[in-house]
């Protein structure tokens, strides 16, 4: 058996894993992991500006990728500054492995003001992990870390911690490392199966409402397949965008706080078919389900059953082997299906068209931006929606084409997360074009990792909106506080010369210029920030004046 340090077992054991990025900030109890990929080949080593933002660009990584990212970070401070977007990877069920130091095991729960010590630090990971642990020797790092990768590829991916106390990381003994397995995936119970495909088949008009866990789990092919089998009008949350290419013909697009063309075709599902999504609060009102609607429901998480509405049949399995099998199931009963035409062209080109006249009336410069994003960007584009007016009304007017190509936040909504998101995305897909669509509040929480595009070469794309303001805040005080502007406007800098001060591109367009300057972002061989001022304008969400 080979000998090596606490730091050297978690290298060897990363390598055999299949990683080959590690997102990370240095500190002393984790030195030993930076020196054993001192002249590594195989793992990239990027070292950040924030510990947030080496999560961020984990996700972003693993999401673009399909395999997990990973980042790596100190105690305490480190991991505490990590955990917003942990909590983001969470919310996104996105796979990644977050690396910490610990203090010395002999000073742990010791409170004597070790080096970053904190109380229980497991229990800060906790509520934003599927899984953690403490390793307190060198031989159990590399089955810590395989666990921590196959709790990531069964079920429902979500992040994963491994804490090792910095006396262990210097420990140098004897190591078995562990090969990569590849995890089986729960297979879908075939009575169940067989129930969901009668029900399907025999309905006026079957509906699927896809979420992220089709795209997680690169169930899109045979969502595709099945919808087309059933002609089943299909519609997404935004983590779902991009399931089915938005310009098929039986694809209504994303849904968001009940808008989208599917809030015409939604209450008209008998029976409906929901993959991969929570149903969070965010599909309401319109699109939220009826009673007498009938749901089937598959997901990885049993957890998510019945969680919002009671499921007629509950398919607890891989989002892919579910579809997989249910595709089969239909095209046995083929005859059946291809005797009627569920949705007729004519009304899913009239739910389209209501959407269109609705966002040109809501949302007209909105969709006018988001319609130049389109037209400039190649199908295969990667777009992270910020926390921002566009980003917002990206999810119901910008059209995907291909899953990973867009990226949200999801419920957790969180302020800063796009651009280093959108930076993990680009080193995960270098050849793509990458863009970040944010706001100039949520620019400036991760601005520094500029610097972290330039020393890389992460040559994406960065749109920042300037309104001079917390934009949803301040149209929250509009619509909701009478207009008492408070506390919501902010003062900016240039950002297209800060950019350049950084030693990456800027520019700055008005929002009818935009085109122009993406070209120009697209040819050029650098990251590059194009800001563009627009007024702050009103976000889906407060369209209708909250109740209280
Ligand atoms: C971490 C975090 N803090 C605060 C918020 C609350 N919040 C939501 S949107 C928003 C303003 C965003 O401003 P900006 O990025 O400029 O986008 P804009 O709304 O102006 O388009 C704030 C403060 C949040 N979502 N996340
Ligand atoms: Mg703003």
């Amino acid at each position: 058996m080979p000998q090596m340090t606490g730091g050297k077992a978690v290298v060897e054991s990363l390598k055999r894993e299949g990683v080959e990025v590690v997102f990370a900030v240095p500190g002393v109890q984790i030195m030993h992991i930076f020196d054993a990929l001192y002249g590594e080949p195989g793992i990239r080593l990027i070292t950040a500006r924030h510990e947030q933002t080496t999560v961020y660009m984990a996700d972003g990584y693993a999401r673009v990728k399909g395999k997990p990212g990973v980042a790596l970070v100190v105690p305490g401070p480190g991991v505490q500054n990590a955990s917003a977007a942990l909590g983001t990877a969470y919310a996104c069920s996105s796979p990644v492995l977050l690396i910490a130091g610990q203090v010395e095991s002999y000073n742990l729960g010791q409170n004597k003001g070790a080096l970053h010590e904190i109380n229980d630090q497991l229990d800060i990971v906790r509520p934003v992990t599927k899984w953690c642990q403490r390793v307190m020797a060198v031989p159990e790092i590399p089955a810590a870390i395989h666990e921590a990768m196959r709790q990531m590829e069964t079920g429902r991916p979500r992040p994963t911690e491994v804490e090792i106390p910095w006396d262990i990381m210097g420990t140098k003994t004897e190591v078995a490392l562990i090969l990569r397995e590849k995890h089986p995936r729960p297979k879908p119970d075939p009575e169940k199966v067989r129930r969901a495909a009668n029900l399907l088949v025999s309905a006026k008009k079957p509906f699927i409402w896809a979420g992220g866990g089709v795209i997680l789990g690169d169930a899109s092919p045979e969502m595709v397949e099945l919808a087309e089998a059933l002609g089943a009008a299909v519609a997404t949350t935004p983590e779902g965008k991009g399931a089915m290419a938005e310009d098929h013909p039986l694809a209504l697009g994303g849904g968001y706080y009940g808008f989208g063309a599917a809030r015409w075709a939604m209450p008209q599902a008998d029976v409906i078919l929901a993959v991969g999504t929570r149903f969070s609060e965010v599909m309401r009102p319109f699109t939220a389900l009826k009673p007498h609607q009938k749901l089937i429901h598959v997901d990885a998480d049993p957890l998510v059953i019945g969680k919002s509405y009671p499921a007629e049949i509950a398919i607890i399995a891989h989002t892919k082997a579910a579809l997989k099998a249910l595709v089969e199931e239909v095209r046995k009963k083929k005859s059946l299906v291809t005797a009627r035409e569920p949705w007729p062209q004519v009304e899913l080109i009239d739910f389209r068209e209501r959407h269109r006249i609705w966002l040109r009336e809501k949302a007209p410069l909105q969709t006018a931006i988001i319609n130049t994003l389109r037209k400039e960007l190649s199908d295969d584009a990667i777009l992270v929606a910020g926390v921002t007016n566009i980003g917002y009304w990206c999810h119901l007017a910008y059209q995907a084409k291909r899953p990973r190509t867009y990226l949200t936040s999801s419920y957790f909504a969180t302020l800063g997360y796009s651009f280093p998101t959108a930076l993990g995305a680009k080193v995960a897909a270098p050849d793509k074009q990458v863009v970040s669509v944010v706001g100039d509040g949520g620019f400036m929480y991760a601005l520094a990792e500029l610097a972290t595009a330039v020393r890389y070469g992460i040559n994406l794309i960065t749109v920042v909106f300037t309104d001079n303001a917390f934009g949803s805040t301040k149209s929250d005080q509009q619509v909701n506080f009478q207009g008492r502007i408070f506390g919501t406007e902010l003062n900016n800098p240039d950002f297209a010369r800060l950019a350049e001060l950084f030693g990456a591109k800027g520019l700055k367009a008005e929002p009818e210029h935009l085109g122009k300057a993406l070209a120009e972002a697209l040819a050029a061989k650098k990251p590059t920030v194009i800001e563009v001022p627009i007024p702050t304008l009103i976000p889906p969400f407060q369209i209708f004046p909250r109740a209280n």
